[in-house]
């Protein structure tokens, strides 16, 4: 047991062996993490073969955020491949390090996954943007000032949210727009004068959980399709106070669009061959 937590990669393949055995898909060709506001999207990708309570699985946790279900499935495409959907997610915030943020998306890589697709809900800079607008995430900001690598690896992070998959996605929705994604660590939403930084430093979205895991993702080999449910225009942009209700009000009243746009996507991709 102590062994397993000291090395994250070994407590993500045991993880991985959990799934494949309760699951009885060895291999699952993509993996989608699903965040505030994407639940039901998870409906709409195919098939679901089968569900497991995330507790079960080596080195997750039910997460304490509302609107987080902690279940993991396995859903089959029309493709044929079977996508990984991970409905749990920790966040830096919780306190457990960043070993617990980036397992899921190490456990994806560790099932054979070759992309791995990011969600999130998240506050919008942007005034054209609206609360219920999906994004794509062309580039992040890290500004946790923490990394999921530790020791002398040197990831590139160049290409890091996949031109390849953003076009794929441009191509089942061309009118969606992108930004730069800011991760801060919360759990308090940013001043006012945090969200003027934020946008004099170039970011469009902010959010909690997605560039540490696009990070990670990156460092395991994965191919990273990042996206942005707006719930909330950003502090001091939108003039009422935010709070977490408004969140999920936006992710409900979004589900119906997501659901079918992100099944669309995924199916694109593994079409295209992942
Ligand atoms: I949902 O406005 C959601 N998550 N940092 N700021 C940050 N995270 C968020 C926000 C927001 N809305």
């Amino acid at each position: 047991m102590h062994a397993q937590n000291s090395d994250p990669f070994a407590l993500a393949q045991a993880a991985a062996d959990v799934i494949a055995t309760r699951t009885g898909i060895t291999r699952h060709r993509i993996a989608i993490t699903l965040g505030s506001g994407w639940k039901a999207a998870a409906d709409h990708l195919g098939e679901t073969v089968a569900e497991v309570s995330a507790p079960d699985v080596p080195g997750f946790t039910v997460s304490g955020v509302a609107g987080h279900t902690g279940v993991l499935r396995s859903v089959r495409m029309s493709s044929g491949e079977y996508a990984l959907i991970i409905g749990a997610r920790t966040h830096l915030y919780e306190g457990h390090g960043v070993d617990a943020v980036v397992h899921g998306v190490r456990t994806a890589a560790a099932a054979g996954a070759e992309v791995m697709v990011l969600t999130n809900g998240a506050g919008g800079l942007n005034r054209e943007w609206r609360a219920g607008q999906p994004v794509l995430i062309r580039d992040h900001l890290n500004l946790t000032a923490r990394s999921p690598i530790v020791g002398p690896t040197f990831v590139d992070l160049t290409d890091l949210y996949s031109a390849r998959l953003r076009a794929l996605a441009h191509e089942v929705d061309p009118f969606l727009d992108d930004g730069i994604y800011t991760q801060l660590p919360g759990p308090h939403y940013e001043t006012p004068a945090e969200v003027r930084m934020v946008r004099a430093l170039g970011g469009d979205i902010v959010g909690m959980s997605t560039a540490l895991e696009a990070i990670a993702a990156r460092q395991a080999g994965l191919e990273v399709l990042g996206m942005s449910l707006i719930t909330n225009l950003a502090a001091g942009i939108q003039k009422t106070p935010l709070n977490h209700s408004e969140v999920l009000e936006a992710g409900l009243a979004a589900e119906d669009r997501l659901g079918p746009l992100l099944a669309r996507i995924v199916n694109r991709i593994t079409e295209a061959g992942a």
